[in-house]
């Protein structure tokens, strides 16, 4: 199939969810067509199959917020009648499924069908403002099909929006040949010192991953156990975690590597991993950590549960309480057989249900139901 993919390209889970089924479907034959502003981040280099197409936004004195919206169904119509795409996918509703309504329907009668995915805040924050609930409902309700990435963002988008259409379960997945658990070797060393536990937290750092708790985890820990907190990623709250890692005294041990390529790599040294946000309607970071076994602490928040069974592959606390986030992370970091089973159950869960092999096949039926539908 001709598939053409549209998502936010930069440090956000949609966006490494799109870029990896992108990577995943090329590697089983499919062509692939990113649509997008720029490069999604997970693509490093050229790989069969794969074509970028750079979404570019005319600017003008009128405007003052440019019509991305616009600019991007153009391209989509472009490269759907150009490059004979069979359907279009889009990631997070806004706006990209009101451009992909906008593509098919330049390109009527001939059909480019789409499949919009909802991810997260789509729906749960920025979709059910006023701004934006009647046209996120609208293109929902047109879409071909339409998937949510957990069973609990299902149920809050039949609450919140109660559309008009089927909104079936496809979870996020990894791939577990590439996240996997491996020798760290020198990079361990050049991470933390040897006699260290290695915590890690890996997000966009916006305020609902609550980067800020991660630190206070952490010094708690530290105060208990030689460790050092690394943290991947980047956003809005790092200065503000940064200076609470200053004020506690913490700098040596709390290492801020902003945004990296390779991130199974680095997850793949740590002894654990902290996801204490306000709200995840999956949780990506946690199952890359658990397909390299490493064990978490998370909170029991949105569609967590669906992907982290408490006392399992690691912890679930309520969000915002630290003191048990960290007295759980202590029993994991202090008892080398327990961190290593949870590792082992981690990973087995990951390969059970998440891996890239077992959910990319069903994103294609999903493509040849809605092919199938439109001819
Ligand atoms: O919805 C968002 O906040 C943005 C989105 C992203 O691009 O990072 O995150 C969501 O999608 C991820 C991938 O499907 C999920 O793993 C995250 O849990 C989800 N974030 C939230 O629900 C807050």
């Amino acid at each position: 199939m001709k598939i053409g993919i549209t998502c936010y390209p930069t440090y956000g889970g949609s966006g490494v969810v799109a870029t990896e089924l992108g990577l995943e479907l090329a590697a089983r034959g499919h062509e692939i067509h990113f649509i997008s502003y720029a490069m999604p981040v997970r693509i490093t280099e050229a790989a069969e199959r794969i074509q970028f197409h750079e979404v570019e936004v005319m600017n003008y004195p009128l405007f003052d917020h440019v019509p991305y919206t616009l600019a991007l169904a153009t391209k989509i119509y472009e490269v759907g009648i150009n490059e004979g795409l069979d359907l279009m996918h889009v990631h997070y509703a806004i706006p990209h499924s009101v451009s992909a309504y906008l593509a098919r329907a330049m390109a009527a009668p001939r059909r480019i069908p789409f499949v919009t995915t909802l991810h997260g805040t789509d729906i749960t924050l920025v979709g059910i403002d006023r701004s934006y609930l009647p046209i996120t409902r609208f293109s929902i309700e047109q879409s071909d099909a339409v998937t949510a990435i957990s069973a609990h963002l299902r149920s809050k988008t039949l609450e919140l929006f109660e559309p008009r259409c089927e909104v079936e379960v496809i979870p996020n997945f990894v791939n577990c040949d590439l996240f996997q658990a491996g020798d760290c070797g020198e990079r361990r060393g050049s991470l933390a010192p040897e006699d260290h536990k290695l915590l890690m937290h890996l997000s966009n750092f916006r305020p609902v991953k609550r980067v800020v708790d991660v630190v206070e985890i952490f010094s708690r820990v530290a105060a208990k156990v030689p460790s050092t907190l690394v943290l991947i990623g980047d956003g809005p709250d790092r200065s503000a975690a940064e200076r609470l890692a200053r004020d506690k005294g913490l700098t040596s041990q709390v290492r801020f590597l902003g945004k990296q390529d390779r991130v199974h790599e680095l997850l793949a040294c740590a002894d654990l991993l902290l996801l204490p946000s306000d709200m995840e309607s999956f949780g990506l970071a946690a199952l890359e950590a658990m397909a390299c076994e490493v064990p978490v602490i998370c909170s029991r928040v949105g569609g967590v549960p669906e992907v982290v069974r408490d006392g399992v592959e690691g912890f679930l606390v309520a969000p915002r309480d630290v003191d048990t986030m960290a007295e759980r992370a202590l029993r994991i970091l202090t008892d080398s057989e327990f961190q290593a089973s949870m590792g082992r159950a981690a990973r087995a869960r990951a390969l059970d249900q998440f891996c890239a092999s077992k959910i990319v096949p069903l994103y294609e039926i999903l493509y040849k139901k809605v092919l199938d539908k439109t001819v």
